[in-house]
């Protein structure tokens, strides 16, 4: 039977992850001087990136700056490049940017940004005296501290802890808990959640709406990882689960959530999804990502998506691909009522769209080169998701893990250019891969811009050029894995 690690005795933490115990003191200074910089200015413009990281660290940066009494906006955007650089520099006020600009420092610069600040965890192309970014300090942004995480610390220098457990959401957000628990700076974090009474963490099935929905639904609208056989299809679940002796009910007849099951029943069912998915040929590092940390939001009401720290990024991110950012950062920032029901129909309609956008890729399959898998959206999906329906192509079985994804989507606001979203796993990772740097250069190179992570990353390229940049990307991928 699977049993959930337990972690408790943090002494034997300190010693598996010496790291996690204190932050690199240069690393710290630097945060306490930009900090200090910026206490100083009084009217600033947050713009931050349109995913559940780049949303938490908005608003744990507008929280901050609002309590220390300046004047803040925000603006959140899909993409860091010379269009929307333009469309922010009218600006009067200091800008500072979270979770991006780091790997855009020389595009500000030749768009004339003079006065603004960088608080970023992407590969910096530069060194800026108003930046914060770890990766300076021998950190990987990748996996040890989100954009919500380096943001929390520059409001942790300046007294401010009180939105730790958002840094928690952005950290879950861009996946930096896929192999199960959250390490380095992201646990220094989560440990100041810990203490402050905003979080409690524990090992368990990580689903979506293992609080909010009733199981058969936590487990047929699980697109990561795919379910094969259950996602999509309610009736099996219930199947599924009666099949372990566990009853979907309450006692009052009303659908049981995950978290009411007991403690044998969750590890019940959570050994029978293993296997099941084991039995589907499913790759083992997508079942592992399954189970592992689960955080809780503990001053968020029981039973709802803002209860469990992947439900609320979830939702989230949800609002930054359909374009509804703002209410993302209403939530983060404590409004409920009519911002909560928005961003619960944004999420439907945004499930919908995913549910369409593997249906069509199952349909229409993939081509591949030597090194990658590719494929077109033929305008049927939205180019905010692409990124996302490639990266589910791997748990769909729709291709094997053994080769990057590469997506192309047409760019909504320049039909004359190819969005481009690129996907990998860890496996890939620690062979050799890098998307981001890929993106960067092999993009420039056909006369597009593009840049990100390790795992994902994205570029914009002229349309008549995809053929000679997947051919390029090709080769570079070669290269990656043959170093
Ligand atoms: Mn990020």
């Amino acid at each position: 039977m699977y049993t959930f690690p337990s972690y408790n005795n943090e002494l034997l933490y300190l010693m598996l992850y010496p790291k996690m115990s204190s932050i690199d003191q240069r690393l710290w200074k630097r945060i306490k001087r930009v900090s200090e910089n910026l206490r100083r200015e009084d009217a600033v413009l947050v713009v931050s990136h349109h995913d559940a990281d780049g949303i938490t660290a908005c608003a744990i940066i507008v929280n901050l700056l609002k309590e220390m009494g300046k004047d803040v906006e925000f603006k959140i955007l899909r993409q860091l490049d010379s269009v929307t650089i333009d469309s922010i520099n009218s600006t009067d006020r200091t800008i500072v940017f979270t979770d991006m600009g780091s790997g855009q420092l020389s595009l500000l610069r030749e768009r004339g940004l003079k006065n603004f600040y960088i608080i970023d965890h992407h590969p910096p192309e530069m060194d800026y005296k108003n930046q914060v970014n770890p990766h300076q300090y021998g950190y990987d942004g990748g996996i040890e501290i989100s954009g919500a995480g380096v943001a929390y610390l520059v409001a942790k220098s300046l007294g401010n802890e009180s939105m730790a457990h958002l840094a928690i959401i952005g950290a879950v957000g861009d996946m930096q808990d896929s192999d199960g628990k959250l390490h380095s700076l992201n646990r220094i974090i989560l440990n100041d959640g810990v203490r402050n009474k905003l979080i409690k963490v524990k090992n368990d099935l990580r689903l979506f709406g293992r609080q909010s929905r009733p199981i058969q639904y936590m487990l047929a609208y699980s697109s990561d990882p795919f379910l094969p056989g259950l996602t999509g299809n309610p009736n099996a679940c219930i199947e599924f689960i009666k099949n372990l002796g566990i009853s979907p009910k309450r006692e009052d007849n009303s659908w049981k959530s995950y978290v009411d099951l007991t403690f044998d029943e969750r590890k019940k069912l959570a050994t029978a999804l293993y296997i099941h998915l084991l039995d589907c040929n499913v790759p083992e590092f997508i079942i592992q990502g399954m189970i592992g940390e689960v955080y809780t939001l503990l001053n968020e009401e029981k039973r709802t998506e803002l209860r469990d720290a992947k439900e609320f990024s979830t939702l989230l991110n949800a609002c930054g691909r359909q374009n509804k950012s703002e209410i993302g950062v209403h939530i983060c920032l404590g409004d409920r009522g009519k911002y909560l029901k928005k961003a619960r129909s944004v999420l439907q309609k945004h499930r919908l769209m995913l549910r369409e956008g593997i249906e069509f890729l199952t349909e229409k399959g993939v081509e591949e080169l030597s090194n990658l898998y590719f494929f077109d959206s033929d305008g049927k999906i939205d180019e905010n998701i692409i990124g996302v329906i490639a990266g589910m192509a791997y748990g769909a079985q729709i291709v094997s893990p053994n080769k990057p994804v590469i997506a192309f989507a047409i760019d909504k606001e320049n039909p004359e250019f190819l969005k481009v979203s690129a996907r990998a796993n860890w496996s890939l990772v620690r062979r050799g891969i890098h998307l981001g740097n890929a993106m960067r250069s092999c993009s420039r190179d056909v006369g597009g811009e593009g840049g990100g992570h390790d795992i994902a990353a994205g570029a914009r390229i002229p349309r008549e050029s995809k053929n000679e940049f997947l051919n390029i990307v090709n080769e570079t991928f070669k290269k990656q894995l043959g170093d």
